[in-house]
């Protein structure tokens, strides 16, 4: 999918052409493809040893391999195993772009097995005077956009709230691999609503799953409207893979990922606002910080754009053999592209700047690197991300129970031998 990596950066002109192709959604995917995936960095590569699974959840994964044979259609022996979800190794990505085979899965059940054949998307709803229903092939015909955006798990390094608050909120404890970039194509969704006919008083559009789960998450109808807001059908130049939602998912670019909805087959569209679990019991920030009075009929607010954050492509724990590295991390902010990104060696007393070494997209990973000569000893390595808008990961956050959001950066352990 891929082509073979060039140890070559793209030049800057390249990469401003990039992002003037990209943002005017012309861009070829090989030519892309061929410039994200150079990336930069091939040297830290080679220094950081781009470790396979060996701290351990390799043999996770072995004992889980034959209940995981039928909850995912991917081999889930890159990942570190949470349930029926997966999490990314940050440091098996290269360039911007997560390969489909290391993208993160979060399912609340197993891969469902979807005949395109009989498929069909069902647009109904009280906003629909007449209910549109659409084969794959009819989808397909639509006119279609490419999107280059992060999924990421509102739960995204949930894992780390016992280190920021010394204690842990509930769900699965993600460190930082809950997070991947795609180039999507599909069809925006205000495409396939301007195609069914909807009333001038929608104001919500619920998404709903063929997964067992029947996973469902309502949009508001701007959100549902923004014209990379899509109905994907292909991920990375492939088609859609199983996991990701085959046929048809949602992409809502810097949105948490319980909004892009995978195996979507239905799209109900309300004048009303629609309530279901994931924007009243989940996906909702429980905490002294948000009074439940205040959000009813919701236990909270409702979580929806992402957060700006940076991680380092380092296992974690990390270990190095002593001297010169150049260390690798991706940042993402929702807002806008990522301007800035520093690191540090000494707990936040000193900060000094990593360089962008990739292209900067609004909600999509944009890969950092530094060089650092690393002592032997225990090391805690901070790195802390600003975007273009000014937005800069926060010092504090307030705790909120089912652990969404967090981004205050957080010591990322490295023993160097
Ligand atoms: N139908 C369905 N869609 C879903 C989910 C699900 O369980 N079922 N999980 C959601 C959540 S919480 C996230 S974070 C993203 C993850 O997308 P990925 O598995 O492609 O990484 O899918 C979203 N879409
Ligand atoms: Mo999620």
């Amino acid at each position: 999918m891929i082509p073979p990596k060039s140890n070559a950066p793209p030049s800057q002109a390249e990469v401003e052409d990039l992002v003037r192709l990209v943002r005017e959604g012309d861009v070829s995917r090989r030519r892309f493809l061929a410039l994200v995936s150079a990336g930069a960095g091939a040297g830290a590569l080679a220094s950081c040893g781009v470790p396979a699974a060996e701290d351990g959840a390799g043999a996770e994964a072995a004992a889980d391999e034959e209940s995981s044979a039928r909850v995912w259609a991917k081999d889930p022996s890159p990942f570190i195993q949470h349930g029926t979800n997966l999490e990314a190794r940050l440091e098996a990505q290269r360039g911007m772009l997560t390969p489909n085979d290391l993208f993160f899965v979060r399912s609340h059940g197993p891969t469902p097995v979807i005949d395109s054949a009989t498929y069909r998307l069902n647009v109904q709803g009280d906003a629909v005077p007449s209910p549109a229903q659409l084969t794959l092939d009819e989808l397909l015909a639509l006119p279609s956009r490419t999107v280059i955006a992060n999924v990421e798990c509102a739960g995204n390094w949930r894992g780390f709230f016992p280190t920021t608050h010394g204690r842990a909120a509930t769900g699965s404890q993600w460190r930082t691999g809950g997070v991947g970039c795609a180039e999507w194509v599909g069809v925006p969704l205000a495409v396939v609503l301007e195609h069914a006919g909807i009333s001038p008083d929608a104001a919500f559009v619920n998404l709903t799953g063929l997964d067992d789960a029947a996973f469902e998450r309502p949009l508001p109808i701007e959100k549902a409207l923004e014209q990379d807001t899509i109905l994907a059908y292909a991920m990375n130049g492939e088609t859609l893979p199983p996991d990701h939602g085959y046929p048809v998912r949602a992409i809502v670019p810097g949105w948490v990922g319980s909004n892009s909805v995978k195996w979507v087959g239905q799209v109900t569209v309300s004048a009303e606002p629609i309530w279901t679990r994931t924007n009243t019991a989940s996906y909702v920030f429980v905490g002294d910080a948000w009074p439940a009075e205040s959000y009813a009929p919701a236990g909270g607010a409702p979580v929806t754009v992402q957060t700006i954050k940076s991680a380092l492509a380092l296992p974690w724990p990390a270990e190095l053999p002593a001297g010169r590295h150049v260390i690798r991390g991706f940042a993402h902010s929702p807002h806008a592209p990522i301007a800035r990104v520093v690191w540090s060696q000494d707990g936040g007393t000193t900060w000094q700047d990593a360089r962008i070494a990739g292209p900067a997209l609004p909600a999509a990973m944009t890969l950092f690197e530094f060089e650092w000569d690393a002592p032997p000893g225990e090391h805690a390595l901070l790195v802390r991300a600003t975007d273009e808008a000014g937005n800069k990961q926060p010092d504090e956050v307030p705790f909120n129970e089912l652990g969404y959001l967090l981004n205050v950066p957080v010591p990322h352990p490295v023993r160097i031998a």
